[in-house]
């Protein structure tokens, strides 16, 4: 079975939600960061770069949540969580994916976890840098209604984080991202995703 290491409300939501939506086999163990689990010497023995998501397989540990999400796509393939018969439409949705894991996160992820806290003109800047990014996925990369066109795929779920922490701080104005938050909606209505956020603990927003 595989087992899915995770934290509550963290990234690795985005491969709860493609376990959860592929109707997959799967066990979750939550890693506290703020306790620095994510360091202990076990499960760094898991993934050496402590940091959650990790999904154990019965070949081995996967580690990345564009990985991790590919891979449940390709072994779950009557869940069509991608056109896994085509590489290029595959291709176009990791590309999504690999953006969103480089470039959106860490740009939100400055704004809210920056330790110590961004204040000021730092923070200002990184909130205009990463609503920057916001607006290439509201204005061009995604496509509607989900974000690689009209079928659902894992990247829906994991655009959903960060329009998610986005939401939550108050970052994801509806003038100016209509698209991403009627998308958030229609995430956060899915079955597969409220039974997620459930077992995770945590509320939608
Ligand atoms: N690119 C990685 C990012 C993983 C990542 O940064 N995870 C964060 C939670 S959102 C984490 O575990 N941080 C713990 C730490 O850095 O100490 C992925 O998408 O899987």
């Amino acid at each position: 079975m595989l087992k899915l290491y995770y934290s509550p409300g963290a990234c690795a939501m985005a491969s709860h939600i493609a376990l959860e939506e592929a109707g997959a086999d799967y066990d979750i163990v939550a890693v506290d960061l703020k306790k620095g689990e994510q360091k202990t010497p076990e499960y760094l023995a898991i993934n050496p770069a402590g940091s959650t998501p990790a999904l154990v397989t019965n070949e081995g540990v996967l580690t990345e949540n564009l990985v991790i999400m590919g891979y449940v796509a390709q072994t779950h393939p009557e869940a069509n969580l991608a056109d896994n018969d085509s590489s290029f439409n595959f291709g176009k949705m990791q590309s999504l994916n690999g953006w969103l894991g480089s470039s959106l996160h860490p740009a939100i992820g400055r704004v809210l976890f920056s330790r110590p806290p961004l204040e000021g003109q730092a923070r200002a800047d990184q909130v205009e840098l990463a609503l920057g990014k916001f607006d290439l996925a509201e204005n061009h990369l995604f496509k509607g209604p989900w974000a690689m066109g009209a079928e659902y795929t894992v990247a829906d779920g994991y655009l959903s984080v960060f329009t998610r922490w986005a939401r939550q701080s108050g970052l994801l104005d509806k003038t100016r991202f209509p698209r991403l938050n009627d998308h958030l909606d229609r995430v956060q209505a899915r079955p597969a995703v409220q039974r997620v956020l459930a077992a995770e603990g945590i509320a939608p927003v």
